[in-house]
């Protein structure tokens, strides 16, 4: 069973190197193959160049997705899910507000054979940063007009940590190019009916002098978003689990490793025109 940790990233040359060296370093079930997909979403601060230099080095080993612009952390994930050949898919963002030893923890509802996605949640009391009020409050309104649609009842619909079966995943049409992503996706799994679980996270919120970027303008799109992906079709189709996982599937074993060994060299690394959808 694989699973593929994918990081957007707009330039973090401060933080990425030291992610990466965390993503690597994450507890995961001794069962579960890791494979990282950087995205990198056209930085200018010298990320792009760290990211290539990194590559090299390979420790951890990671794929180098580039972007051949700037468009927004909503094109940076459909590019990186559509690279990606886990079984399971992790958004993991390149600052380092997040930390990748929740991963067991959020792994775990979906291993279960319970979830079809897990939320972390950064309300749920777990360990955080004391930052920022008003975030706060922009958040808890996004997340109740949110559910107030999906009549989902998260506590933290915007949250980086979200992991998907690859199969629920992959049902989904997403568009969105920037943060409108995580209503989009919330909307969409609420339409096909996936089971989601949420979990507490520990959450290391920095500051706009250590680099964070999202604002208030942020916010007012994600509202848009999120009436939009709720309220317009193309609404998903309902999810059913299938009968057997992929992952148990009997023949699996004998197709050896899976698509990630029929890449070319280099991962993907040609600035390649990316499609929509
Ligand atoms: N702000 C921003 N982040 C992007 C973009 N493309 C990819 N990302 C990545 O998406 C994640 C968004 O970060 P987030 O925690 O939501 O915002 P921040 O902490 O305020 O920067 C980070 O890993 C970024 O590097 C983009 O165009 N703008
Ligand atoms: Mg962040």
């Amino acid at each position: 069973m694989r699973l593929s940790v994918v990081i957007p990233a707009y330039n973090e040359r401060s933080t990425v190197e030291e992610l990466l060296a965390r993503v690597g370093a994450a507890p995961v079930p001794g069962d579960l193959e890791v494979e990282i997909v950087v995205v990198d979403d056209g930085s200018t601060d010298g990320t792009r160049e760290l990211l290539r230099e990194l590559e090299t080095r390979a420790d951890p080993p990671f794929r180098l997705i580039e972007q051949p612009a700037n468009r927004g952390k909503g094109a940076a994930l459909r590019r990186g899910f559509r690279e990606a050949t886990g079984d399971l898919v992790l958004i993991q963002d390149a600052d380092l507000e997040y930390n990748p030893r929740d991963y067991p923890k959020l792994l775990q509802p979906i291993l279960d054979g319970e979830a079809d996605v897990v939320y972390g949640s950064r309300f749920l009391g777990g360990p955080h940063r004391v930052l920022f009020f008003w975030h706060y409050v922009g958040n808890r309104f996004l997340t109740t007009l949110s559910n107030m649609l999906t009549d989902l009842n998260l506590s933290d619909m915007e949250t980086c940590y979200k992991i998907f079966r690859a199969d629920v995943l992959r049902e989904m049409s997403l568009r969105s190019e920037r943060f409108g992503i995580e209503p989009e996706l919330t909307a969409r799994l609420a339409q096909a009916g996936a089971r989601i679980y949420e979990l507490p996270i520990s959450y290391h919120g920095r500051s706009y002098a250590e680099g964070k970027k999202i604002g208030w303008k942020d916010g007012v799109s994600a509202l848009w978003s999120i009436l939009k992906y709720n309220l317009t079709p193309p609404r998903a189709h309902r999810w059913h689990p299938p009968e057997i996982e992929p992952w148990d599937e009997p023949d699996r074993m004998s197709e050896g490793s899976g698509a990630a060994d029929e890449l070319p060299a280099g991962g993907g690394r040609a600035a390649s025109a990316d499609a929509p959808g």
